[in-house]
């Protein structure tokens, strides 16, 4: 994956230059709807951090952000009210996983049966 590219469209969000409806801040992660929800409940969650991907973030960030990180999805799905009913975490890596925005960003689905992943 090339340098974090600070133009890019969750990183204008971060700074906010682009509105987004905030569903969810703390000092390690931003949540947002999709705006191509693909499921009842489909929020991103982003780092507030510049890395490119999950396989950047796991390498790069700190052990604060990476558990600050994580513990933001699961507080977002509980303030969702997924938390019980179940949800999908996935996040894409570069070109073969189809990433379209270079931000780190796990994709929150959930709000009815999802079916499988892979079909
Ligand atoms: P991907 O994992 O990089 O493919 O997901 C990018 C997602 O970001 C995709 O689901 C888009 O609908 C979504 N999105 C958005 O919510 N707001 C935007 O301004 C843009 C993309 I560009």
């Amino acid at each position: 994956m090339s340098a974090y590219d600070k133009s890019n469209v969750f990183a204008r969000i971060l700074r906010g230059e682009i509105p987004a409806k905030i569903i969810y801040e703390d000092d390690y992660a931003l949540a947002f709807p999709d705006i191509a929800p693909q499921a009842p409940v489909h929020v991103l969650i982003i780092p507030k951090g510049p890395y490119t991907s999950f396989d950047d973030f796991s390498t790069s960030a700190t052990d604060a952000e990476i558990i600050g990180f994580n513990r933001a999805i699961v507080a977002v799905a509980r303030k969702l009210g997924v938390h019980e009913s179940g949800y999908r975490v996935l996040s894409n890596v570069g070109v073969h996983s189809g990433q379209e925005v270079p931000h780190y960003h796990v994709h929150l689905c959930g709000g009815a049966p999802l079916g499988p992943l892979l079909s």
